[in-house]
């Protein structure tokens, strides 16, 4: 049996309303590390998840289940939890057991009632919260104005990992490996956003972003970044808080 260190497990709970798709979402992720030779269907009542004979006629997640796989040489341990309200019982202790809460949008309906429950559950945790957009290829999706409604509900740093891109059929990778065309938006600007608020937040990232030649804070400017004009907040920028060697000081 493989064995992990504890620094390379992950365990996340993907938690949301009832029909975000998690349990399909938790299917294709299981084919995409290989746990699964191809995807079951919710329809035909044959994905890992959703096993029990009642689940399976019904169409839709009864109680919480587990799922493993490996990617990249770390064990994630996925929960898949109901999202109907009345199997709550069952879901919101998954959130107990996990790092992570991944909680999952239908693109259709955007923030709906259990996606706030979990949002907040989640955050009284002090759990990692990420935010995935799910059924971006169903019809009457507007992206755009659902990343503005998260952002209204939940802050503007909710920032887009991925933006889609060919009209919905794909997504473009805005961090890891930032290239690519995007609908709307742009991978440059989405990196920038996510590239400042990680190092305000994380100071090894930090550290170790400051040795790249190519990356320079967007608008790192005494005239045109307010919080570099104030001395204060920015990490990069903050006379106290100088960082390595190369980059631009705000406070000269
Ligand atoms: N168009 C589309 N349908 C999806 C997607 N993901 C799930 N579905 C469908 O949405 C329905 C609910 O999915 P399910 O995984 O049971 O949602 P859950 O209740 O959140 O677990 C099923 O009919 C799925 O086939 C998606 O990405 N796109
Ligand atoms: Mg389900």
């Amino acid at each position: 049996m493989e064995q992990h260190s504890l620094n390379n497990i992950r365990t996340i709970a993907l938690v949301g309303q009832a029909g975000s798709g998690k349990t399909t979402l938790a299917e294709a992720l299981l084919v995409k590390a290989g746990a699964l030779p191809a995807p079951g269907s919710i329809e035909r009542g044959t994905t890992v998840c959703d096993y029990t004979p009642l689940e399976k006629q019904q169409h839709h997640s009864l109680k919480l289940a587990v799922a493993s796989f490996t990617t990249q040489n770390t064990r994630i341990h996925l929960l898949d939890a109901p999202g109907y309200p009345d199997f709550a019982g069952h879901s919101i202790p998954a959130l107990a057991a996990v790092e992570t809460a991944a909680v999952v949008i239908n693109a259709q309906n955007g923030v709906e009632m259990m996606t706030g429950r979990f949002m907040q559950w989640a955050a009284e945790l002090g759990l990692d919260r990420l935010v995935i957009v799910n059924k971006i290829d169903a019809e009457n999706v507007n992206l755009e104005a659902l990343l503005e409604q998260i952002q209204a509900a939940y802050g503007r740093e909710c920032l887009p990992l991925n933006l889609p891109a060919g009209n919905r059929a794909r997504v473009s990778d805005c961090f890891f490996a930032p290239a690519g065309e995007t609908d709307f938006s742009s991978v440059k600007e989405a990196h920038q956003r996510l590239v400042e608020q990680v190092v305000e937040v994380d100071e090894k990232f930090m550290r170790r972003i400051s040795t790249r030649a190519t990356w320079r804070p967007r608008n790192c400017t005494n005239r045109s970044n307010a919080r570099c004009a104030r001395g204060t907040s920015s990490r990069w920028c903050s006379p106290r808080r100088r960082p390595a060697r190369g980059w631009p000081s705000c406070s000269t």
